[in-house]
């Protein structure tokens, strides 16, 4: 009953999990004497043969592997990892018993895939964040792509892939560290371009034969926030073709002349002055910046002393009466810009027109008027204003509120 070889007492054999029903495990056990036959020697049996992975055919000694049924799985649930059985010998002639461990070491193979632990992932992510941050972190602890296989096999990358719905997301985007998994933002973002983004990311595992290696995909959206890197603009804003920036605008208001202020303030504007942060989506709305007016420069100078802004509202008062003897138009550049002391303002033309009051005389150009015609003259004969009668007497009356 002793062995046949040398070497170490136990029989130690490797076995690719899921091998075949029959699988041969060790096809001599070596062990001394002959089992079967018209003379047997020794006796042959299998112990602690848990669950029957093992067969035994004493004659040849060699030892099978039953699957019938079912898999020999080294995963989990099932995590076989070896199987470990004894195959006693009995000597017929003395009776003396030795058990002959078989040690059978299940290898790995990769036959699974990683599986991601969520359908999505989602972050969202301000405009303003620099290139170079990480800006997903998801995959980390046990919350990416899992792998039950063993070693390699179940270590897991992680892969940015070309999304043909979303052409630019593999390059915005990049996972450095294959390992780890975390999402590092790679070009700038721009919310008024692009808000969101569809990121096909794919795990793969690392087993060592490139081809074996197994994957799965996933899909992690990224929402843009706004942040504030524009400033106001006036409203109604026309956009010049093919940019962002909105036309020269200009604000029409008319005041008659010599009118008490009260009588006419707040000034009516046209279109009412009104500017709005480009930045309209900015969170929480708590975070957008107020908007501050005021009148910038404006001709004639002296415009302060007639007219003011609101600083808040854009409210436009008239400050004392206009004489348009002195002042028939003025024309001013209004400016808005944010009050948490962001640059970039914005301008826009402001035109008031000073309308005539009718309060003028009219006046002759001459105290007196001299006319000549000869004393037969028919009735409606023209009056000449000089002796030889060659041109019509003409009597000019002007008036101040009338131009011309
Ligand atoms: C499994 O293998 C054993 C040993 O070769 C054999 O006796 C048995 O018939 C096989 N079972 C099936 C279902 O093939
Ligand atoms: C093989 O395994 C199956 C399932 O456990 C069992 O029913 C059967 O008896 C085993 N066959 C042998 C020959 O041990
Ligand atoms: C994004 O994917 C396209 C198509 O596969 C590829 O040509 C391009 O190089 C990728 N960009 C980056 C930055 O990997
Ligand atoms: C803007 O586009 C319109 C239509 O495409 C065209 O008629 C117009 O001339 C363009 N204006 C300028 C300033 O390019
Ligand atoms: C601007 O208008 C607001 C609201 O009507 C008012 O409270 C504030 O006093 C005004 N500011 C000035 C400088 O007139
Ligand atoms: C009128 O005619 C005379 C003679 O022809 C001439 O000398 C004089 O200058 C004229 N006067 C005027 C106002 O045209
Ligand atoms: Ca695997
Ligand atoms: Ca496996
Ligand atoms: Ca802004």
């Amino acid at each position: 009953c002793k062995l046949a070889r040398t070497g170490p007492p136990a029989t130690i054999v490797p076995i690719d999990e899921e091998s075949r029903n029959g699988t041969i495990l060790v096809d001599n056990m070596l062990i001394k004497g002959t089992a079967g036959g018209p003379d047997p020697t020794i006796e042959l049996s299998l112990k602690d043969n848990v669950d029957y992975w093992v067969i035994l055919d004493p004659i040849s000694q060699m030892l099978y592997l039953n699957s019938t049924g079912r898999i020999l799985d080294r995963d989990p649930p099932m995590s076989i990892q070896s199987i470990v059985v004894q195959v006693q010998c009995v000597n017929k002639k003395v009776g003396t018993v030795i058990n002959h461990e078989v040690r059978i070491v299940v290898r790995d193979r990769n036959d699974n895939s990683p599986r991601f632990q969520q359908q999505r992932y989602y972050v969202a992510v301000n405009e303003l964040t620099p290139v170079g941050t990480t800006i997903f972190t998801g995959f980390s602890g046990n919350n990416g792509a899992t792998d039950i296989d063993d070693g390699p096999n179940g270590q897991i990358e992680y892969v940015i892939q070309y999304n043909p719905n979303d052409k630019t997301s593999n390059r915005t985007f990049d996972i450095p560290l294959t390992l780890s998994g975390a999402v590092v933002l790679r070009e700038r973002l721009n919310y008024e371009e692009k808000t969101r983004y569809f990121v096909i990311i794919q795990a793969n595992d690392r087993a060592q034969n490139l081809n074996e290696r197994r994957t799965s995909t996933t899909t992690l959206t990224v929402d843009v926030l706004d942040g504030d890197d524009l400033g106001p603009m006036f409203l109604p804003c026309v956009l010049v073709n093919n940019t962002r920036d909105c036309r020269p605008l200009t604000y029409q208001a008319s005041l008659p002349e010599l009118t008490d202020p009260a009588r006419v303030n707040p000034i009516s504007v046209t279109p009412p002055i009104q500017a709005i942060d480009q930045d309209r989506n900015i969170q929480p709305p708590s975070d957008r910046p107020g908007i501050l007016y005021s009148i910038l420069v404006g001709t004639p100078e002296d415009y302060p002393h007639y007219f003011h802004m609101n600083l808040t509202t854009a409210v436009l008062t008239l400050l004392k009466p206009i004489n348009r003897d002195l002042h028939q138009k003025f024309d001013l550049v209004i400016k808005a810009e944010q009050d948490n002391g962001h640059p970039l303002p914005a301008f826009a033309n402001l035109h008031i027109e000073v309308l005539d009051e009718n309060n003028q005389k009219p006046y002759f150009t001459r105290s007196t008027y001299e006319g000549f015609i000869l004393e037969s003259s028919p009735v409606g004969t023209t009056v000449s204003d000089n002796h030889n009668l060659t041109s019509p007497l003409q009597i000019v009356v002007l008036d101040n509120d009338v131009e011309e």
